[in-house]
């Protein structure tokens, strides 16, 4: 049965290859997705097509790529392994794309995410050609019934000349009343207030608008949603989780959190959802999440009653958790709310919710700067996402990683960030398997006894504690003590040798 109940609409139905072919090279193209779900999946498989067979004739062909976040093998990995990319915005995480980028062949803006749709609104951005949207379906009025991420759509459908939809008939039809979309937003001077004060108020509509006459094509789907799955905890992740709600239940007996906590928003990633599934057997009730991605792990919160609600952009579950999902929608939205990423990531809401940002790092100096994005300073891992727009905000801002990364030829704690994201003014609390480092109230020479401490891996601490000790000694300044011809050359070693041990 078609999900497209507008007659004047169906009569847009049309091939991928034929939608595609609506895309021009040097377009900007604003698509759907974010964290591998709702993400259009035909038309960018036809557009690399496209780009592909001009490319085999010696013509030039490339666009300019806009999505939420991240996005699925169709889209962003289809059209880098082509060289169909010349600039994208924002997050990326998909392996092709980073390592065009990181070949110096793809220009990459890696912005913070809620400010993706107030800046393209600015139009510091430039102008928007096309919007290629993924919808769960169209209603007899013309409105569009969101899929199972929002990201910018409601931006894309606005500011694009021209739309591209796809009605992915594989998404379920109970996801239909789930979205929050907001139509509030101005530009400044017309700014108000956004009215939203608890994480489960719905302050806008269940459904997309877009001006009919905009609507060059639609395409029919029904593939998945490919997202991956989680590796279940190993005995890492499972020592951070633990310190972290060691940390929780103690913030808890001395008053400055309630016992259902605050808003909790939760990174991306395999500790990210191991702090949620340790949260199954701690001692806190009645908990809500603020935040942008919906994981497994909060799906089994949902599941044993002690998550009320999700507020999110997005789902960023494994195939098994969507398939889950899918078949218990009609239960399971009584409990989420999806809303634009501009509203899930405001800085305006973060900060009047008091969410507990949880998110993960690359890695932190001594004095608690955070790199989340960038390996030994120059490589892009994936991108900063919307962890700036929480930790900043945020009512207490913890950051968490294992202590080494590959095999432990690198120490996560470093003498200085060989890039920074967060400055340790957005930094409070750091928590490795070591230890938990509560940064809050600390000068920083307090805080770099603190992380060596408890946070670095014993292989490391003594090579910290040398340099800390020299650095008191040889410094220019004691409020930061620091070796400016020593601070890197950690990450200096690894390039050259393949390891940061000495
Ligand atoms: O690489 O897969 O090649 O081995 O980074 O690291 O340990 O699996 O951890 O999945 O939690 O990711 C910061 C990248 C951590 C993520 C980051 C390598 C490591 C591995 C992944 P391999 P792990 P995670 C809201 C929040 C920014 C966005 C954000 C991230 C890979 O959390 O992208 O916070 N954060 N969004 O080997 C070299 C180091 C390394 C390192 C890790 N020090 N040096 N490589 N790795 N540390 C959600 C959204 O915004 C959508």
């Amino acid at each position: 049965m078609s999900r497209i109940a507008n007659a004047a609409l169906r009569a847009k139905v049309m091939g991928a290859e034929d939608a595609a072919a609506l895309i021009e090279s040097g377009m900007t193209v604003g698509l759907s997705g974010f964290t591998g779900s709702g993400y259009p999946k035909a038309v960018p498989l036809a557009l690399a097509a496209r780009i592909e067979a001009a490319h085999a004739v010696g013509h030039p062909f490339r666009v300019k790529v806009w999505t939420g976040a991240s996005t699925g093998p169709e889209l962003d990995g289809a059209l880098a392994k082509v060289d169909g990319i010349e600039f994208r915005l924002p997050y990326n995480s998909d392996p092709i794309a980073r390592e065009k980028i990181n070949s110096g062949q793809m220009d990459y803006f890696d912005m913070h995410l809620s400010q993706v749709a107030p800046m393209a609104w600015q139009g510091f951005l430039g102008p928007l050609d096309v919007a290629v949207v993924e919808i769960t379906g169209i209603r007899e009025d013309g409105s569009l019934i969101p899929s199972s991420s929002v990201g910018n759509n409601k931006t894309w459908l606005d500011r694009a000349d021209k739309v591209i939809l796809e009605v992915n008939r594989w998404q379920s039809a109970a996801l239909e009343g789930m979205h929050d979309i907001y139509y509030g937003t101005a530009l400044p001077p017309h700014r108000v207030p956004i009215p939203l004060v608890k994480p489960q108020d719905r302050i806008g509509e269940p459904y997309l608008r877009c001006e009919p006459a905009k609507i060059a094509a639609i395409v029919e789907t029904d593939a998945p949603d490919r997202n991956l799955p989680f590796s279940p905890p190993d005995a890492t992740a499972k020592a951070i989780a633990g310190h972290l709600i060691a940390f929780l239940s103690h913030e808890v007996a001395k008053g400055r959190l309630p016992a259902s906590l605050l808003p909790l928003q939760s990174g991306v990633g395999n500790i990210a959802n191991a702090v949620l599934s340790g949260l199954l057997d701690a001692p806190f009730d009645k908990l809500t999440s603020y935040t942008e991605v919906i994981q497994d792990g909060m799906i089994d919160l949902i599941d044993a009653g002690k998550l009320t609600l999700a507020s999110a952009t997005a789902f960023s579950v494994s195939p098994e958790a969507a398939e889950k999902i899918n078949a218990g929608m009609a239960r399971y939205r009584n409990h989420m709310i999806l809303r634009p990423q501009e509203i899930s990531n405001h800085p305006e809401l973060i900060r009047r919710l008091g969410c507990i940002a949880m998110n993960g790092l690359i890695e932190a100096d001594i004095y608690g700067n955070v790199n989340s994005t960038h390996v030994m300073g120059s490589r892009i891992q994936n991108g900063i996402g919307g962890s700036g727009d929480f930790a900043r905000n945020a009512y207490i801002s913890i950051f968490m990683t294992p202590s080494t990364a590959k095999g432990g030829a690198i120490s996560a704690i470093v003498p200085q960030a060989s890039h920074v994201d967060h400055i340790t003014q957005d930094v409070q609390v750091i928590v490795t398997e070591q230890g938990l480092a509560d940064l809050r109230g600390l000068s920083p020479k307090q805080r770099a006894r603190t992380i060596i401490a408890n946070c670095a891996h014993p292989d490391y601490r003594p090579a910290l504690e040398d340099y800390y000790r020299r650095a008191q000694a040889g410094s220019y300044g004691l409020q930061s003590p620091c070796l400016p011809g020593e601070a890197l050359s950690w990450h200096q070693r690894f390039i050259e040798t393949g390891s940061m041990r000495g």
